[in-house]
């Protein structure tokens, strides 16, 4: 008897989790569906990382909440999207397991994520998990029916980055605040978290010709932390670059950049903030800001996803041109930390690059 009603019971528990299962699929990417007694439809943003130090995902999760809060202002009495934002820490060997965990779980409709990593990762879980659908930015696959992705013009963001840095240095020079880097010429700084295909591919070949478009002799000084949080590590290698002539040195490090910034402050050099406007980091100190509007496309992403029209199997890269990477040039911090002469020639520049005539491949 007893036996019989647990039997029941389980019975019961799978046909309803059946038919929890197949109200999940069918309802995937139709944030637009007429819900009688709809669920919410729910969204993972999987941040390979911490999101503290590292703006990129900051401004990711910021996107997918505000295409939420939309959504659910707009909705009647309930919810109509749910977000979960999870940290996969620095342990890069972890993430395919935990995006796995996330896709055997059945619980979103999708995962957003932002990294160069990320697709190959997609594309493995998508094969063993077809019904999950991803949206990723800051990478590339095309061809997935179930993955989504945008990446920026990264060569038009660094090129501005070495342009300003250029600009700056040569100013320095002739001002006697620094010293020539060595034989051979000028010389500006990059210190990465780690080295990876945009990096070395497209971040700093895109920095050098940007400086190179100043002054053909500059080179790059480009040193790698090793991780996206050793603030200490950042530190000594800006010391050590600054000690050998370097003095306007790119930061992309993640929170190792507040170890950059510490040490430019304290001898005086300068710093090219990267993703976000940084002028506020340490005014003075950061003069130059090429950012990324992945807030807004996050937020434009998601808010598509929602009206079932996020276009799966696309890749789509976006620039200047488009409005999803620009160089700060309206900040007080920026007016103040810059001469006249050095902002009109980056203007310049900076308008050239929007208006299309000067364009780049990346
Ligand atoms: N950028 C960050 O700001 N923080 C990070 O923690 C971070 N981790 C990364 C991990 C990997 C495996 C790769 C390939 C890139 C990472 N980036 C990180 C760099 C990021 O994708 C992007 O290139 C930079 O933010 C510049 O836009």
């Amino acid at each position: 008897m007893r036996f019989s009603s647990l039997k029941k019971m389980c019975l019961g528990a799978l046909l309803l989790s059946l038919a929890f299962t197949a109200c999940r699929k069918e309802s995937a990417g139709s944030g637009g569906r007429s819900g009688e007694a709809a669920r919410p439809l729910s969204i993972a943003v999987f941040i390979p990382g911490v999101m503290s130090g590292s703006p990129i995902y900051e401004m990711l999760a910021a996107g997918v909440n505000r295409a939420a809060a939309e959504k659910n202002a707009a909705a009647a009495d309930k919810p109509a999207v749910t977000v979960n934002v999870i940290e996969g820490g620095f342990n890069q060997a972890e993430w395919e397991s935990r995006v796995t965990a996330l896709a055997a779980s059945a619980s979103y409709d999708l995962i957003v994520s932002s990294n160069p990593s990320l697709p190959a990762i997609a594309q493995g879980v998508s094969a063993a998990f077809p019904n999950q659908q991803f949206l990723l930015l800051d990478g590339e696959i095309a061809g997935n029916p179930n993955i989504y992705t945008l990446r920026y013009n990264q060569r038009e963001q660094a090129y501005m980055a070495g342009h300003i840095a250029a600009l700056v240095t040569l100013e320095r020079l002739a001002a006697g605040l620094a010293n020539e880097a060595g034989p051979g010429g000028r010389r500006i700084g990059l210190v990465a978290g780690q080295e990876y295909p945009a990096m070395n591919g497209i971040i700093l070949p895109g920095y050098l010709e940007g400086a190179k478009a100043v002054d053909s002799s500059f080179t790059v000084d480009f040193r790698v932390v090793g991780n996206w949080f050793d603030g200490g590590a950042g530190a000594s290698l800006a010391a050590d670059m600054i000690r050998r002539g370097v003095s306007v040195i790119l930061c992309i490090a993640g929170g190792a950049n507040e170890g950059v910034v510490q040490a430019a402050a304290e001898t005086g050099a300068k710093v090219i903030w990267f993703d976000t406007n940084g002028y506020g980091v340490r005014p003075g100190t950061v003069v130059g800001s090429a950012v990324l509007r992945q807030d807004q496309a996050a937020y434009e992403k998601t808010a598509l996803f929602l009206e079932g029209a996020l276009p799966f199997g696309a890749a789509e890269i976006v620039g200047v041109a488009d409005g999803f990477v620009d160089f700060v040039e309206d900040d007080p911090d920026y007016l103040a930390a810059v001469s006249p002469a050095i902002r009109e020639k980056q203007a310049a520049l900076v308008t050239r690059i929007r208006s299309g005539e000067l364009r780049m491949g990346e």
